[in-house]
């Protein structure tokens, strides 16, 4: 297979006045005429891109093209000799039912969508499928289905036809129709400037009373958008969509963005607290994209981190105003921590901006979307909130209407703010983690912090060169006070010295304040001095932090066989004991570093983790803490009981946070009294959901799994937690042959790319169960795999990454496990998208 190089861009030499198209729609034979306007800029080849297409006739300018000019194992049309302007026509057909793949025009439950990031358009028809050639297009579709629409505006709307220009320049990513039997839930907003936007969330007939949270969240992302970043919505009407069968979560389709349903729909009866902050989010984040991605949009896919990386910042901007700043950052970090550094550790391990790819959509990852924000979030701390206002509006005025590149990002700030960006612009070209270890010294009231960053080979990268670092630090008095507020330290050595004079007893470091970037911390502490912070820092990030510390080397000492101690539980008596002042923080605290967290810490200090010595290990612990604490635990049970109505607000989530917290540490004592009460009558998912999870880590869970089937066999997007939870939760043991089990339903509709992640992932996510010893956990996956590469190579070479960190364990795991990705690597016809990661993970 090819591998496509950053160095290898050209300009396309030709531009498109405009693209018009004309969609017959049938369910296995939708006939797609295009007429293509192009101009020349530059001498060369009309090149066009097609995948899988029928096609009909090809022309220029009327006269017919010779169809031997297609080379179909490329899926090219190249045509010579043209001259500066023509239109290009074509008519192809394709077949919609036949689109299992999801990518291009596809029918998901009789409705008609079409998914085009990063390579779908190819499977519409021909066209420069690439995000540099921008046009404006108007669209035609003629079909039976009711409700017909497209990006842009409507400008004629008739039974079975209706006609949609957008006049804004969008790449064919952007490229978005749905066709179908669907109902609105409509509102309107009116923008800065006063105009005044027709909004709808789209949902199937019955699902209306699910869209409003959607709807209002979608009302929110607009306002927050004018007032943030001074942007505002461009077309007369905004459209939402929700298909149940999306590869990803959701897409940005200028106009008319298509989400995956369980983005959408929610009511308390149905959706989690989590899945409404999801929700919430992700509407921000697609409607972000109207300015960072469409308006200004990538110039190639190696710069994928320009759009994504920035509206990921964006939207975690966004959810921090809505909600708590505090817990949001915590939640990222996590995030971070579990998908990325995960990532950046491993054979899988690439720059923001990759430089090379087989195929793109395997560079969909934690690394370009979360990394991707967290070296925002490095600049603005390194210029100043002023200075990134200052570089974002420039951003704004000189490219808008433009494909992009990360050096047209840097140079806005170098521009805007005068700093010389060459060292940081690393941190999109290098990939790896770096480490930063810091040593202290200190004589006679001075403190004086060395530090050292180094960065671990990664696959083709062997030279790491220093990076700039913002260390955001404090210092806390040994009587808890604060002695120096938040300062940046910018380091751009490999090793460097910060001297702090006039200190009159020695301080704790509070370090990494805020998680100011994103590395690993090794530092010399000791438990009281992690106490100390736990208590007294005014950071919230650093204070959890330290907790989080506290308990991941009390958990990596047990692990590995040492003696446990009582340093944690004790530290945890005073977070209880403050619990109701901020029962978000003490729940966050509560949820111990989970056993893939352990077994990354163990692996980084060169100790192959043992799943279940780790998974023993963390149950132990936490028993002892249920045991020391458990008045407290049932005080606060008690304490955070509902006070009103449900509500999906930041403060409601945070007390049913503490409370689920508290029921899982009581269920270790009670048997399952409690869970089993609540199961029965709690009003909302999240308590509902939360203690079947504590049911089925009990081996209590019968009766709750029936009658939560019994309550919601129509509901797809709920039976799908029920798939994920049982494998998730069960003991390691008895995961896998659940999870066969669970396999073998007829309403396992594995087609499904919500279903099968759940049942799929809900297994892999359960650490000791799927590198249990015996490799049943690599098998049930690989088969897995096998099963649905042929289908849908996107979802499926997604799914590879469970694979990712083989090479940590023990000799009879690795051998194992390689022999499964062995057995997977020789499939004949395997996709392209799984083939890549396979190799990769082998290598
Ligand atoms: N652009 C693909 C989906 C998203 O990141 O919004
Ligand atoms: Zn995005």
């Amino acid at each position: 297979t090819a591998t496509q190089y950053l160095a290898d861009w050209r300009p396309y030499p030709f531009e498109i006045d405009e693209t018009r198209l004309e969609f017959h729609l049938h369910p296995t034979a939708t006939r797609v005429l295009s007429q293509i306007d192009f101009r020349r800029t530059a001498p060369g080849d009309l090149v066009l891109d097609g995948a899988g297409l029928r096609t009909l006739s090809l022309s220029v300018d009327g006269q017919p093209i010779d169809p031997a000019l297609i080379h179909e194992a490329d899926e090219r049309l190249t045509i010579p000799d043209l001259p500066d302007r023509f239109t290009f026509s074509a008519e192809v057909e394709i077949d919609p039912q036949a689109n299992t793949a999801l990518e291009g025009l596809y029918l998901s439950g009789g409705m008609f969508c079409t998914q085009c990031e990063a390579q779908g358009f190819r499977h519409i028809t021909w066209y420069p499928d690439r995000p540099d050639v921008m046009a404006p297009f108007r669209v035609t579709i003629h079909s039976d289905q009711p409700v017909l629409l497209s990006n842009g505006n409507p400008v004629e709307q008739a039974p079975g036809r209706a006609v949609w220009v957008d006049p804004w320049k969008k790449p064919a990513y952007l490229f978005a129709l749905v066709a179908g039997d669907l109902r609105a839930v409509s509102d309107h907003f009116t923008t800065m400037s006063g105009r005044d936007v027709a909004l709808n969330v789209w949902v199937r007939p019955g699902d209306e009373g699910r869209a409003g949270y959607a709807m209002e969240s979608l009302i929110r992302s607009m306002r927050w958008d004018e007032t943030a970043y001074g942007r505002e919505y461009d077309l007369d009407v905004f459209n939402i969509v929700a298909v149940d069968d999306f590869n990803m979560g959701a897409m940005e389709n200028k106009g008319l963005n298509i989400f995956n349903s369980k983005l959408v729909l929610a009511t308390a009866e149905t959706a989690t607290d989590g899945d409404y902050e999801r929700i919430e989010g992700v509407i921000g984040h697609e409607y972000f994209h109207n300015w960072t991605g469409n308006r200004i949009t990538c110039r190639d896919w190696f710069q994928l981190c320009l759009k994504e990386g920035l509206t990921v910042f964006r939207d975690q901007q966004f959810t921090s105003d809505m909600r708590s700043a505090a817990v949001k950052r915590i939640h990222d970090v996590q995030t971070l921590r579990a998908r990325q550094f995960r990532e950046d550790s491993g054979p899988l391990s690439h720059p923001p901006r990759p430089d090379h790819y087989q195929e793109i959509n395997n560079f969909y990852t934690a690394t370009v979307y979360e990394k991707g924000a967290e070296v925002i979030g490095m600049l603005k701390r390194l210029v100043g909130d002023d200075g990134y206002a200052k570089a974002l509006d420039l951003y704004f005025t000189r490219h808008d209407g433009q494909a992009c590149t990360i050096e047209d990002w840097i140079a806005v700030f170098q521009d805007a703010t005068g700093r010389d960006l060459t060292q940081f612009k690393r941190w999109y070209t290098d990939a790896g983690t770096p480490r930063l270890t810091m040593t202290e010294d200190w004589q006679d009231g001075t403190l004086v912090l060395n530090f050292r960053q180094d960065i671990a080979p990664t696959p083709g990268q062997s030279e790491k060169p220093p990076r700039v670092i913002p260390i955001a630090i404090g210092l806390i008095g040994p009587n808890g006070d604060e002695v120096l507020p938040t300062t940046v330290l910018e380091m751009t050595e490999a090793q460097q010295s910060f001297r702090f004079d006039g200190l009159g007893a020695r301080p704790v470091v509070s370090l990494l304040r805020g998680f100011s970037a994103p590395v690993t911390v090794t530092r010399e502490i000791t438990a009281n001095e992690q106490a100390l912070l736990l208590a007294h820092d005014s950071d919230a990030y650093a204070r959890w932090q330290a907790g989080h510390d506290l308990a991941l080397d009390e958990l990596t000492r047990r692990a590995t066989g040492a003696a446990g101690s009582r340093a944690l539980v004790q530290a945890l008596g005073g977070v209880l004991d403050d619990a109701e002042r901020d029962p978000a923080f003490a729940a966050l605290c509560l949820a111990l570093p989970g056993e893939e967290e352990i077994a990354t810490t163990l692996a980084a200090r060169g100790t192959p983790p043992d799943p279940d010595a780790i998974h023993a290990a963390r149950h132990a612990l936490l028993s002892e803490i249920a045991e020391a604490h458990q008045t407290a635990f049932a005080r606060l049970y008690e304490a955070m009981a509902p006070q009103g109505p449900y509500r999906p607000d930041a403060e409601g989530a945070a007390r049913r946070s503490l409370r689920l917290a508290c029921l899982a540490n009581l269920s270790r004592r009670d048997g399952g009294a409690r869970a089993e009460a609540l199961f029965a009558s709690a009003g909302n998912m999240t308590e509902r959901q939360g203690a079947l999870e504590q049911l089925i880590a009990l081996g209590r869970d019968a009766q709750a799994l029936a009658d939560f089937e019994a309550e919601f066999r129509d509901n797809r997007l709920v039976m799908d937690k029920w798939f994920m939870v049982q494998p998730l939760r069960a003991a390691p043991d008895q995961a896998v042959a659940r999870a066969r089990a669970l396999a073998q339903r007829p309403d396992f509709d594995w087609k499904n790319p919500n279903r099968f992640r759940s049942l799929i992932s809900g297994l892999t996510a359960n650490h000791a169960a799927f590198h249990a010893a015996d490799g049943s956990g690599y098998d049930f996956l690989a088969d897995w795999l096998i099963r649905l590469d042929p289908v849908n190579p996107q979802t499926t070479a997604r799914m590879c990454s469970a694979f990712e960190t083989i090479s940590r364990y023990d000799a009879t795991r690795q051998a194992r496990a390689k022999a499964v990705l062995a057995r997977i690597a020789a499939l004949p016809g395997l996709s392209r998208n799984t083939a890549e990661m396979v190799t990769r993970i082998l290598a």
